[in-house]
């Protein structure tokens, strides 16, 4: 699929009232427009985790309101069913498996996104916004050559590929160190008090000064079901291993709160706009500690706890604009990382209380997964006066986030920019009912799937590292397979040997999108 350009887009556009630059090419379009734009991304949140989307024994009024206000896809997806390419994907515009080395990274990896390069704050803050990464990073930091010290400058990371401004957390909730990174440094660091962080083993034989999930398993109020069993830190083991820097250590239940607050203050701080917040929250992702408010609420337990308190999150960062009066000029999204997990490697009960909840909704596998569980997510888009609120079916993808907001700035995409970003802006503001062509869904390690309309074409996988999940079906079989989603959503009856000719043509494309090097020369 080629981009939309100059008169294409012009008519598709003409509709809603705006006046739009195409992302490549052709300066032929007047005064871009330049709304705020806040990107809620949550992590781990199933299709069917939010009411909205059909879930019915969670309650999510603020989410469901941005529903109600504005566009609700039903065939979003984000570029990876697990973080860490998920959140390349979608800030570089290039597809995560394209790359190596952008998997699951431990909490001590170098920053994967090239200084320089061109990504999707990068491009807006070029357009005059003032950009901001509040929350989960999870793309490293530091280089190779400059590993990370922890006691000191930290970088490069956030700053250096696009963002004015970060309060991150450096890697995951289970993955140490528990410190929030403010710009270049660690928040609340006692020099006297240094950190060390190690993913190759204990940092020191003594218990008394790294305990351990193994040396002393009574201090872990939280249990493993899988790995998670290196550094306590707040009673809650982790993967990997950290000393010192006691005064800076995030209280987990503290999480969602500091995390929102950071994001709406750098809201009233920039109000005059136009501002970017990439707010990653760390909700629903393991360990799953939520605020003594919302604990023991949800029917279905601690896992619906935190539903409950992302969604608070979202309300705190609409209530927000609402006060400001900067609703109507802000560009919401919500959406997710990668698809719904029910025992991501600790004990907390939620298998135990799942109590029917279908938290990939209509669609098999989730996390991990190459079936559409793992990469169709929800998505709502609000602006007001601007979307109209409803229900789209477009084929879309955060993948193309990049040029599609460049065509909404006016900015021009280099031809090395962004590389497998399509501007789809028309299916993103409900001016046109399609997206995509064809989508590449990705599942680690290097898996991929194309979607084209309704069918779904998987190539042949070997064994893989991520079968250990049980709760979640991966979609890796050692031969072709092909599913018509309009009639089993389910993927499990596989018609490859029905429609040899469409395997074929599907088998092609998906070469023929790996060889290119980019989906724009398709
Ligand atoms: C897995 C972890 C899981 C989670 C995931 C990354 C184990 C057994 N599982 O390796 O708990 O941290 O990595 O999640 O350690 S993600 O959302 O950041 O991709
Ligand atoms: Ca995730």
């Amino acid at each position: 699929m080629r981009k939309l350009t100059g008169p294409l887009l012009a008519t598709v556009c003409a509709g809603s009232g705006l006046f739009l630059a195409s992302a490549r090419g052709a300066a032929d379009a007047p005064a871009p427009v330049r709304p705020n734009i806040v990107f809620i991304y949550g992590d781990d949140v199933g299709y069917g985790d939010v009411a909205c989307y059909g879930a019915t024994k969670v309650q999510t009024p603020n989410i469901d309101r941005l529903a109600r206000e504005g566009l609700r896809f039903t065939d979003a997806h984000c570029t990876s069913a697990t973080c860490t390419p998920s959140r390349y994907g979608i800030l570089t515009g290039e597809y995560p498996w394209r790359k190596k080395g952008t998997g699951v990274l431990p909490g001590n990896a170098s920053l994967i996104i090239a200084p320089g390069r061109l990504t999707w704050p990068g491009m807006l803050k070029k357009a005059g916004y003032t950009t901001a990464a509040v929350g989960k990073w999870h793309l490293g930091l530091g280089t190779a050559e400059h590993p990370v010290d922890w006691n000191g400058e930290i970088a490069p990371g956030p700053l250096e590929i696009g963002f004015d401004y970060a309060f991150i957390m450096p890697a995951t909730g289970d993955r140490v160190p528990c410190v929030y990174i403010e710009n270049h440094r660690i928040v609340g660091l006692d020099p006297k008090d240094p950190i060390t962080v190690s993913y190759n083993g204990p940092l020191d034989d003594s218990p008394e000064t790294e305990p351990t999930g193994r040396n002393h398993p009574e201090l872990r109020r939280m249990l493993p079901s899988a790995g998670h069993n290196d550094t306590i830190v707040n009673g809650i083991p982790r993967i990997g291993f950290m000393r010192g820097g006691h005064a800076a250590l995030w209280v987990d239940e503290n999480l969602a709160d500091t995390l929102a607050k950071k994001a709406t203050t750098f809201i009233e701080e920039h109000k005059d706009g136009p501002f970017f917040l990439y707010f990653a929250t760390h909700d629903i992702h393991v360990p799953r500690a939520p605020h003594a408010r919302f604990v023991g609420k949800s029917p279905l337990g601690v896992r619906g706890d935190v539903v409950d308190e992302l969604d608070d999150s979202t309300g705190q960062v609409l209530a927000t604009l609402d006060r400001l009066k900067l609703t109507d000029n802000t560009i919401v999204i919500f959406s997710s990382d990668n698809g719904p997990v029910i025992d991501d490697g600790y004990k907390d009960g939620a298998v135990e209380h799942l109590d029917g909840h279908r938290a990939a909704g209509p669609w098999r596998g989730g996390k991990y997964s190459l079936l559409e569980g793992g990469t169709r997510i929800p998505m709502i888009v609000r602006w007001p006066g601007h979307v109209k609120p409803g229900v789209s079916e477009a084929l879309v993808s955060q993948i193309d986030f990049t040029a599609s907001f460049a065509a909404l700035v006016g900015q021009t995409l280099g031809s090395h920019d962004a590389p497998d970003s399509v501007n789809t802006l028309p299916a993103l503001l409900g001016t046109s009912p399609t997206g995509r062509d064809v989508l590449v869904e990705h599942a680690q390690p290097q898996r991929v799937a194309l979607r084209q309309g309704s069918w779904k074409y998987i190539p042949p996988t070997a064994g893989a590292k991520f079968l250990r999940e049980t709760n979640t079906a991966t979609g890796f079989m050692p031969r072709d397979q092909l599913y018509n989603l309009a009639d089993d959503p389910d993927e499990t009856r596989n018609v490859a040997e029905q429609h040899p000719d469409q395997v074929r043509l599907m088998a092609a494309k998906l070469l023929q999108i790996k060889a290119s090097g980019s989906a724009i020369s398709e």
